[in-house]
């Protein structure tokens, strides 16, 4: 398994070292929005606990990441009036990861819309 490392980007926003554009927060994880959507509302979710991807996170710690994405899937549909909704998460290179602390993608989808690239 390959290391955490403390200073990938996502890290920095939890320690408010880089700005984010907050969505929602509570104890365990924080959600903000993606600085590329793929479409309109685009939402990470972040645990507050330290993991790299799926290999290493705590069971524990993904429902909580896992709770706060269908929450957000719920309020965004409204928000935006989105027709559907994709939650996807990648783990490591081969996965299409690219920032390594696990987030959960929560993107409103429309009809007849494909994600932008
Ligand atoms: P992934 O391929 O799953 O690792 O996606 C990483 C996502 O993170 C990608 O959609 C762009 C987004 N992203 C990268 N850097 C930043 C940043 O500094 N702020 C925010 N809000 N999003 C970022």
């Amino acid at each position: 398994m390959v290391a955490y490392d403390n200073n990938n980007i996502f890290a920095k926003i939890l320690r408010g070292e880089l700005p984010c554009v907050k969505v929602y927060e509570n104890d365990h994880v924080l959600a903000f929005l993606d600085i590329m959507p793929r479409s309109p509302g685009h939402t990470l979710v972040i645990p507050k606990a330290a993991a790299r991807n799926i290999f290493d996170i705590l069971p524990e710690d993904y429902a909580h990441v896992i709770r706060a994405a269908q929450k957000i899937a719920i309020a965004t549909k409204q928000a935006f009036n989105a027709d559907g909704m994709t939650v996807a998460q990648y783990s490591e290179t081969a996965g299409g990861q690219v920032v390594f602390h696990l987030h959960m993608h929560v993107m409103p989808r429309f009809e007849g819309t494909a994600l932008l690239p």
